[in-house]
């Protein structure tokens, strides 16, 4: 899965693909390199984020999408995820050709938020009568608070609790589990070492029986390991994550530098 934020503020690409011009360049490149899915972010999520709102989210995604499309003749297999939390957004965008639904929120759960999450609540029977693929991905609280809840005795045990009980609540909506693609969320709500950790033990988030897709690319967590303080300098920290998950149970990865990890998905999964 191939990054196309089209976005000025996201944390490591933000404004280099803020036209639907540099978006379908941006797209054709990350096909020709292997890309299977493209996911498409107009609203940032890393922390300290600022909200833009369904209208401006969706001013900056519909014209990318309506050009994307233009790629579907020559690349019939073509997967476009639209990468939102907000259920008017990911409506719009199915209905201008989007295929799945990439949810940052779809796993949340925040313990003292009103509905014990932070989930649009029309997200789930929309995906339900979509019938699309939905990244169900773990998070806690939003771009402002999510620093602050990266609180677990074991991060593993407790990510998977949370996912399980977000994925009860998306069936319970009327989504198959077909649909469902887990995510643990690496960034969101979490340290460096529960980053790891997560890695780490990955193989048991995998044996739920989602498939699983992971989202290192030029993260913080590979910053603070290496001692990397520039998120584009970050592709042999992100390579090595990549080939570690494949080989403990990950399906998808969603990366930046499609064409390098397209190499090492390769080789990893013949290995
Ligand atoms: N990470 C980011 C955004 N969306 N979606 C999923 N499913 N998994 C992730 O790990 C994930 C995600 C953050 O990365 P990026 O899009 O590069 O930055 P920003 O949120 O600043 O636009």
């Amino acid at each position: 899965m191939g990054v196309i934020n089209i976005t000025p503020d996201s944390f490591s690409d933000g404004g280099r693909c803020d036209t639907p011009q540099r978006a379908l360049g941006q797209a054709r490149r990350l096909l020709r390199q292997g890309a299977d899915v493209l996911d498409l972010g107009a609203q940032s999520t890393r922390p300290g984020a600022v909200m833009v709102g369904a209208a401006e989210e969706l001013e900056r995604l519909l014209p990318v999408l309506e050009a994307l499309q233009s790629l579907r003749l020559q690349h019939p297999a073509l997967l476009i995820s639209v990468d939102t939390f907000v259920a008017s957004v990911a409506e719009a965008a199915l209905a201008a050709g989007a295929d799945w639904i990439n949810d940052v929120r779809g796993g949340n759960y925040t313990v003292d938020a009103p509905d014990g999450s932070l989930r649009d609540p029309a997200m789930l029977s929309l995906i339900a009568r979509a019938g699309c693929p939905y990244v169900l991905m773990h998070s806690r609280g939003d771009s402002s608070t999510m620093d602050s809840l990266a609180l677990y005795s074991d991060v593993v045990a407790e990510v998977r609790e949370e996912l399980e009980q977000a994925t009860a609540v998306a069936l319970a909506a009327g989504v198959r589990p077909g649909q469902i693609y887990w995510d643990p969320g690496l960034g969101f709500a979490k340290t460096t070492e529960q980053n790891l950790d997560l890695l780490r033990r990955l193989s048991e988030l995998a044996a739920a029986g989602h498939p699983l897709l992971v989202g290192p690319s030029r993260k913080r967590f590979i910053g603070a390991v290496l001692g990397e303080p520039r998120p584009r300098a970050r592709l042999w920290g992100t390579a090595a994550v990549c080939a570690l998950a494949i080989d403990r149970g990950a399906s998808v990865l969603r990366v930046h530098d499609v064409g390098p990890i397209v190499q090492v998905a390769r080789m990893a999964a013949a290995l």
